[in-house]
């Protein structure tokens, strides 16, 4: 069935950025066959229906590329002692942070993390996302994190989402391995990782003082790409362990954080293609004062996208209109950076730039539109969220009276 969607201000954030005043698209179910100006419409296109969108501004459906959105519990306690001055670090090392999730994760069963995710999932739908990225990182343990991966395919399969896997179970030492970190990282390795090669998308980790070292992650990207799976690493969040250049060296489709990042890891990332994801929620709940270099990741050309890090820990809430704004106020990203943030760049750290973040022939048609006047106003207001309808894959999921 072909769809007509006309009287639009289209942002079509493809190679080209186009805008078109008087844009239209023209979907063939779920793929889009045309988009243009209303009056360069070929002749040739006879719309079985037509939807009208009264002059508001459509983009591409917008794309979280970094969320730990299946967890269960909550970590508020832990919110109040840092706002009190202890340290996310010291909670870390006393045993909780992260693994205060794992513990409540592990003991919930795969009805009940659904449950509970659902929520945090619709929040970001409702934004205009039509594309998710989930890590696992709270089991450790072979079947919660096997787990954790089969509640991100169930939210897929039962919300109007695409949903991109990562395994992170080296995200943390789980107690069960305490003081034998290589061995950790060698059971993910040898053991983990080609029982989980199906169900997960790509390999994460977390290289940091509390977590694991740049040697560490480095033999486990060598893992994962033996076995074809592409790799992504939070790096740099809280300090420089050599994380950008690990990523780098294995062409990792992101990374991830980057607060403490220096111009050579630009240097790095940037020869290697790899999207810097900026996650400005964690760097404010966390009261972060070091902002990302992102002067010099533009100087090298490093594509820059923006993402919720929806977590219970450090970025608690599941918005990425706010992460949007925060971008620009905290680390002075401009409007159209920020836009192509959670389009097309995010896209491209999950790989699916082909398909999905921007809006051409070919593409998928996922796209939101908002009730705004000006597309500067995505990352400007604050608690606001002015999308008023969704499309994903070329079928209505969504709509909001704004
Ligand atoms: N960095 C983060 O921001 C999240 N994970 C990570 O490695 C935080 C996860 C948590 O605190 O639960
Ligand atoms: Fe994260």
């Amino acid at each position: 069935m072909l769809t007509l969607w006309r009287h639009a201000r289209i942002a079509t954030c493809d190679e080209q950025s186009r805008v078109f005043d008087r844009g239209a698209i023209v979907t063939r179910d779920s793929t889009i066959e045309w988009v243009g100006d209303e009056h360069e419409m070929p002749a040739g296109l006879h719309p079985d229906r037509t939807i009208e969108l009264a002059g508001r501004w459509l983009t591409p459906g917008l794309v979280d590329c970094h969320t730990h959105l299946v967890f269960a519990g909550q970590r508020a306690a832990e919110f109040a002692r840092r706002t009190a001055g202890t340290s996310y670090a010291d909670i870390a090392r006393e045993g909780g942070g992260i693994l205060s999730t794992v513990r409540a994760t592990r003991a919930a069963s795969e009805d009940e993390l659904v449950a509970q995710s659902r929520p945090r999932l619709r929040s970001l739908l409702a934004e205009g996302v039509t594309t998710v990225e989930i890590k696992s990182g709270y089991g450790l343990e072979f079947e919660t994190e096997a787990r954790m991966l089969r509640v991100a395919r169930r939210l897929e399969a039962e919300e109007p989402v695409t949903v991109s896997t990562s395994l992170l179970a080296a995200h943390t030492l789980p107690p069960e391995f305490a003081g034998r970190a290589d061995e950790y990282i060698d059971t993910i390795s040898d053991d983990w990782l080609p029982r989980l090669a199906g169900q997960a998308d790509a390999v994460d980790a977390y290289c940091e003082d509390i977590a694991f070292s740049a040697a560490q992650c480095d033999r486990l990207f060598t893992a994962a790409r033996a076995l074809g799976l592409p790799v992504r690493l939070h790096a740099e969040q809280l300090s420089n362990v050599g994380g950008s250049q690990v990523a780098a060296r294995h062409r990792a489709l992101s990374c991830d954080h980057l607060e403490y990042a220096n111009e050579a890891d630009a240097v790095a990332l940037g020869r290697a293609g790899t999207v810097a994801v900026m996650l400005p929620i964690a760097y404010y709940a966390l009261a972060e004062t070091q902002r990302p270099p992102i002067e010099a990741l533009r100087r090298h050309g490093v594509p820059l996208a923006i993402a919720s890090d929806c977590n219970p820990g450090s970025a608690p809430g599941a918005s990425l209109l706010l992460a949007m704004n925060m971008a620009r106020r905290l680390f002075g990203m401009m409007s159209d950076e920020v836009l192509l943030g959670v389009t097309r760049h995010a896209a491209r750290a999950l790989g699916l730039e082909a398909v999905r973040g921007s809006l051409a022939p070919g593409r998928a048609a996922d796209f939101a539109a908002w009730s705004v006047d000006s597309l500067d106003e995505l990352g400007y207001w604050v608690g606001f969220n002015p999308c008023s309808l969704v499309a994903k894959d070329g079928a209505i999921v969504l709509e909001r009276d704004v």
